[in-house]
Order: C-alpha cells, then sequence, then structure tokens
C-alpha cells in the first residue's frame, strides 16, 4: 500500500511538473496560425491573396529534410545500448538522416564529433554530455555555425543561450525516490555503499544529491562509503569487492546509480558467500531488463525507471527546432518504479 502510495506521488509529481513545463510553449503555435489560417479563408478577396503572396510562408521542414548529428556517449550500459537502439530505428522510421558517433565514454571524442557535425553542416545536433563542464567552447563553435543543439538525457553547465532544450530525466528526483525506498526497505536505519556513476556527469552528480537529501530525515541511515563505478558491471564489480574487503559484513545495503553496476556487485556479493537481496538490500535507478531479471531471482530489491527510448521525442523536438518552433526548455520523461513482486508480470512488456 505504502508503495502504491509512493508511485502515485511520484506520478502526480511528475505530471504536474511536466504540465507547468509544457505549458510555456503553446502560446508560441497560435501566433503563426492565423497568419496561414487567414490567407487561405481571404482568398477570394484579391487585395488580401496578393498581401499572402508577396510574403510566402517559410517552406517548412519534414522529417526527410532533416539531417542531424548525434554524439553518442558509448556503449557502457544496458540503458546506453537501448538509447542509441532508440535512436537509430526512430532515425530509420521517419526518414531522417543521422549521422551517428560512438564516443566510447570520452569527452574528447564527442567534441570531435561535434566539430565533424558543423563541418559537415548538419541541421541538428543531439548530444548526452558524457560530463557536465567544458563544453563551451564547442557549443558556441555550433551556435555560430547556426546549428541548435538538444541536450539529450544528460544535461551541461552552460549558459543557456548555448543550447535549444534539455530532453531527459529528473535524477534528483531518482535519487530522492531510491532513497525513499531504501528507508522503506531498510525500516530507516543502517549502513549503505554508494556506487556512483562516471564521476562529473550529471545523473551521477544529481542522484547522488537527490539520495542525500532524503537520507537527511533518516539519522539512522548512513552512507559508509561512496565510490565510482562508471556505470559499468565490470567496474561495479570490482568497486564492490573492495568495499566487502574493506568493510565485510557491515554493509547492509548498496545504492547503485545504475543497474549495470548493481548486477556486478550482485555477482562480487555473490562471490564473497553473502546473498544479494536478503543479507545485503540493493536499489539501483535505471530499470533495465537485467534488473527485472535480479529481481525475479530475489537479487535486487527495486529498480527506480530512467527511460531511455528517446528518439520519439528526440526527432519530434528536431523538427520543431529546425521549423522555428518554440520548445520547452526542459521536456522530462515519465518514470516509475519497480519491485520483484511485479518484476515477473512486467518483464514481458519491457522494451529494453
Ligand atoms: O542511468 C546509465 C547510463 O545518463 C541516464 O547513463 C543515463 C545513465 C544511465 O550509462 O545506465
Amino acid at each position: 500500500m505504502k508503495r502504491l502510495f509512493l508511485v502515485l506521488t511520484v506520478l502526480t509529481a511528475l505530471f504536474l511538473f511536466a504540465a507547468c513545463v509544457v505549458q510555456p510553449a503553446a502560446p508560441a503555435q497560435p501566433a503563426e496560425q492565423p497568419a496561414e489560417a487567414e490567407a487561405v479563408e481571404a482568398e477570394p478577396v484579391e487585395a488580401e491573396a496578393v498581401e499572402a503572396e508577396a510574403e510566402p510562408a517559410k517552406e517548412m521542414k519534414t522529417y526527410e529534410d532533416l539531417v542531424v548529428g548525434y554524439a553518442q556517449i558509448g556503449a557502457e550500459s544496458e540503458w546506453r545500448t537501448a538509447n542509441t537502439a532508440s535512436i537509430k530505428e526512430n532515425a530509420e522510421k521517419l526518414g531522417v538522416e543521422l549521422k551517428f558517433s560512438d564516443a566510447q565514454q570520452k569527452q574528447e571524442n564527442q567534441i570531435k564529433a561535434l566539430r565533424s557535425f558543423i563541418a559537415q553542416k548538419v541541421d541538428v545536433i543531439g548530444i548526452p554530455p558524457v560530463v557536465e563542464t567544458g563544453w563551451e567552447t564547442v557549443f558556441q563553435e555550433a551556435k555560430d555555425a547556426g546549428i541548435p543543439i538538444i541536450l539529450v538525457d544528460r544535461r551541461a553547465d552552460v549558459p543557456e543561450d548555448l543550447y535549444v532544450t534539455y530532453l531527459g530525466s529528473d535524477f534528483v528526483e531518482e535519487g530522492r525516490n531510491s532513497a525513499r525506498v531504501m528507508a522503506e526497505l531498510m525500516e530507516g536505519k543502517g549502513k549503505i555503499v554508494e556506487l556512483v556513476g562516471t564521476v562529473g556527469s550529471a545523473p551521477a552528480n544529481d542522484r547522488g544529491k537527490g539520495f542525500r537529501e532524503i537520507l537527511e530525515e533518516y539519522p539512522d541511515m548512513e552512507i559508509i562509503d561512496s565510490q565510482s563505478g562508471d556505470f559499468t558491471r565490470a567496474k561495479g564489480k570490482e568497486v564492490m569487492e573492495a568495499f566487502l574487503k574493506k568493510h565485510g559484513e557491515d554493509i547492509e545495503a548498496v545504492y547503485a546509480h545504475n543497474d549495470d553496476m548493481a548486477i556486478g556487485a550482485i555477482q562480487a556479493i555473490e562471490e564473497y558467500g553473502l546473498k544479494p537481496g536478503e543479507d545485503i538490500i540493493i536499489v539501483s535507478i535505471d530499470a533495465v531488463r537485467g534488473a527485472f531479471e535480479a529481481m525475479i531471482d530475489g537479487k535486487l530489491n527495486a529498480t527506480v525507471e530512467c527511460n531511455p527510448l528517446l528518439g520519439p521525442q528526440f526527432y519530434e523536438l528536431a523538427l520543431k527546432v529546425v521549423n522555428g518552433e518554440e520548445v520547452p526548455r526542459w521536456v522530462p520523461s515519465e518514470e516509475s518504479i519497480y519491485y520483484p513482486d511485479d518484476a515477473e508480470e512486467v518483464l514481458p512488456t519491457r522494451q529494453y
């Protein structure tokens, strides 16, 4: 019941938030549309028809006209491969020409990709910045070349005029939800280790922040160690091994910034001779298929959803942007929380 209430609260909050954020964009459209409508209605009246001709409506681009550059981070997690698939499949479906690059988790490669997209004069650039800082110069270069940037999935710490919109999750809220779930599972007390995402990335920064914010309400819950596993299974396992070596059975819970690191931690815990999900409570973020499988096996206690299927919304935004339509500054994705009880039923419906 408590869980249902939590999920409902989260969904309501998201809904209200989305309603507030999306609204400001609405007035932009009516401003243009009536002009067109008038021109059509006014056809029989010569004078007005001439006026309409003198100022021809700007030709609207369609998906088939769009050339888009997407500077992907890499393939570090199940989440990321699902995101890549969504970006590629939807380009094909819509007839968008996609120039895709994989930076292998290196910022310098993402910067090179942006410069190459600028040289190729793409219409729009989409990028999930691997870390938050260090983007100003290259974003300015895109702006100077008249190429709009859409931040997809992760934010960048740059002045607002250097990108048109951010499409992605509320990572702070994901962190808060993880802590709320953790508090419930641990009954408000115990020692936690934290597997942090890529250092300096928006999701790692915000998921850490949101989690701590809620923990302040629980003085008996404590993070005893915190280290980056770079969002990968291999590093998640490595860091968990080190935590176990150092703290042993003092560890009562793991908070992992993504499911892949949690899955790595599960392996480390089993190899250490403890039962993940029982001896050590584990909560992570993403809700990828691997997390549902782990929950069915009783090895993961909850996963907080982060939606990677951003392709459709991304191209919709890209088209609006090249056609000069106004878009909201932030388009948040809709998300939920899942528990082992629902895992079996939900797994077949998961697309990632
Ligand atoms: O949670 C993680 C991925 O930026 C939201 O990146 C994304 C994160 C996701 O590697 O699995």
